[in-house]
Order: C-alpha cells, then sequence, then structure tokens
C-alpha cells in the first residue's frame, strides 16, 4: 500500500516503522516506496540548487559527466569507424581504461558486449535510433522498452528528440511515455535534443539551442545532451534555459585535439554538466591518453595547456 503524500517542499515516505518525513527544496518525478527514494537520492543541481534526479549520481564525478557514446554505427554506419574501432569490445576498453562516468551503447550492442568488468562503467541505452538513409524530416521511433534496458543492466536510458520535425507530436508523445516508465524505474533519462527537418534552418543557431535546453526541461528530461556552437555567452543562457535539467555536449566530427580541449574546457567552466562525446575520441590516434586529458579537465578543472603532456 502507498499513497501520494507530498508536496512541494515535503515528501513523506513509510517506512517499516511508519511515515517519516524528509525535508526537501526541489522537484520529485513521483511517488515511490522509501527505498526507491533513498537510492534515488537528493543530489546538487547543476548550478547549486538541490534537486532530485533518479540515480543521476551514478553517472556523475566531481559532479559531471564524461559519457563515452558509441550509437553512431546505426545513426551513421560504419564509415565512422576503423578496423579497431568497428569492434564495440575496443570502445568498451576505452571506457573502461579512459575513466568515463557511462558509456552509451544501442541495446543489440550492449545485450552481446556489455559484460564481465565493463560492467564496472555504468550504461545507458538508447532506446530509440535511425540510420542517415532515408532523406525526410526526421522522427527515430522507439525500438528497446524501458523493462529491456533494466534487464541489461541499464543506468539510465537515452533517447533522441528531433525538435522541429515533422514527426514532433509524435516524438514528444513517445518520449512523454518513456520519461514516465524510466522515472518508475528510478533510471534517469538523457534527451538527446537536436533541432532539424526542413523547417530548421540551422540547428546551430543560437535561439535554436536554447530553445532545445528548454524543450528538454518541459518535457521532462533529466539531462539533455546538445551540440555546442562555440559561443560560450549563448551556452551560459543555454544553461539557464536548461534550469535543473542537466546539460552536456555532443563533439560532433573529428577535430583537432587542442580544439576539442578547449571547447570542453570552456562548457565546463561555463558551468556545463560534462560531455556525451564519440568520434573525437575514439576516432583520435590515441583515445586512452586522450580520455585521461579529458578527466583531467571534467573533473578536476585543469587547463587544456596543463593537460597537453599526456598527449605526447
Ligand atoms: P559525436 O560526439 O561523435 O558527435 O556523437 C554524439 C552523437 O549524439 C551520437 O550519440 C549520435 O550517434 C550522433 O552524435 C548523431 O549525430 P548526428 O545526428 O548529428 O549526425
Amino acid at each position: 500500500m502507498f499513497n501520494k503524500a507530498m508536496d512541494y517542499k515535503n515528501i513523506f515516505v513509510i517506512t517499516t516503522t511508519g511515515w517519516s518525513r524528509c525535508w526537501f527544496t526541489g522537484t520529485i518525478v513521483g511517488e515511490k516506496p522509501c527505498t526507491t527514494l533513498i537510492n534515488a537520492g537528493l543530489s546538487g543541481g547543476p548550478r547549486g540548487e538541490r534537486v532530485t534526479i533518479p540515480r543521476m549520481s551514478r553517472l556523475l564525478r566531481n559532479g559531471k559527466a564524461m559519457f563515452l557514446a558509441c550509437d553512431q554505427g546505426l545513426e551513421h554506419g560504419p564509415s565512422d569507424f576503423n578496423e579497431k574501432s568497428i569492434d564495440p569490445q575496443h570502445i568498451l576498453d576505452i571506457a573502461l581504461e579512459g575513466g568515463f562516468t557511462a558509456v552509451i551503447l544501442q541495446p543489440g550492442v550492449a545485450e552481446k558486449y556489455y559484460h564481465g568488468a565493463y560492467k564496472e562503467v555504468p550504461l545507458i541505452v538508447k532506446l530509440n535510433g535511425k540510420t542517415r538513409l532515408p532523406k525526410i524530416d526526421p522522427i527515430s521511433r522507439q525500438t528497446c522498452s524501458v523493462e529491456r534496458a533494466v534487464k541489461m543492466g541499464a543506468s539510465a536510458v537515452g533517447y533522441t528528440i528531433f525538435d522541429g520535425s515533422r514527426a514532433e507530436p509524435e516524438i514528444f508523445q513517445e518520449f512523454g511515455r518513456i520519461v514516465e516508465e524510466a522515472h518508475d524505474h528510478g533510471l534517469p533519462v538523457i534527451a538527446w535534443v537536436y533541432p532539424r527537418g526542413q523547417d530548421v534552418k540551422d540547428d546551430l543557431a543560437n535561439d535554436i539551442i536554447a530553445y532545445s535546453a528548454r524543450i528538454g526541461l518541459e518535457l521532462g528530461a533529466d539531462m539533455v545532451k546538445l551540440k555546442y556552437n562555440g559561443d560560450l555567452e549563448n551556452f551560459k543562457w543555454v544553461l539557464k534555459c536548461a534550469g535543473r535539467t542537466k546539460v552536456v555536449i555532443s563533439g560532433g566530427s573529428k577535430k583537432p585535439r587542442e580544439e576539442f580541449l578547449k571547447e570542453v574546457y570552456d562548457v565546463v567552466h561555463a558551468g556545463g554538466d560534462g560531455l556525451a562525446v564519440g568520434r573525437n575520441v575514439w576516432q583520435d590516434e590515441r583515445p586512452f591518453s586522450l580520455s585521461k586529458a579529458l578527466g583531467e579537465i571534467v573533473y578536476r578543472g585543469k587547463r587544456p595547456e596543463d593537460v597537453l603532456h599526456l598527449l605526447n
């Protein structure tokens, strides 16, 4: 038996000895038995507020996220990879030894490769995906249930929203349902919010990126993954628009290391919550040392020039 008994400032939870009351300022994602609430934990919000995000702390180190993304095999196809990186085991080795706080995989790869020692790295399962082949306004339908992700040992689930697509109503509806289901399981939801479609003229325009951040907050994402356009002042506004939803950036196509490290430094120092990157790491000639350098910037706030020696 469990009754809803909470308001904005108080959470009442049933314990074996009756009711207990936890003081709290922030939002609550749903009503949960006591143990689940304790597992969920109360964690510091991105900009110092108190905010409840289901089990988000597992995905962070020193409050920052460093996710290794490897869903490009589906989104872009094998051309992103070489003989070595096409093997998911190599990607998982980088995630484990490189000190990433999570690895992002599609369900098929997770089921076949996420075993043994790799389980030390939390798993984020992408629940939807599409190829680059159809030239239509994109929709990326759910291909994996929350239940299935839980069975694989997922610590969070991911979903791509194409805001601006003509399929936006269906996308939003599907995403809303996923948020509900994932939160019922105590899993955080990470939304890739990528503006796309014939009505989106410039997906990297400042106002469009800020709009994507806000969409994530409004629809219930615990974290949004956004593209960064290099405009640091706008990025600070993007963080404000996201409110208590955390913000990580994607890496995009491979760029020179120094440029990538500077971008990461700028984003983290502006208050961003971290990275969810793929190609800039596993397409690098030295992905293991690059990951170490990234960690020094993301977790310890070091400057790019102070970590370059790690790449020699
Ligand atoms: P990268 O850091 O390699 O850009 O990966 C981030 C990511 O969001 C992947 O998770 C996803 O597969 C890809 O980018 C999608 O990129 P796009 O749709 O822009 O081609």
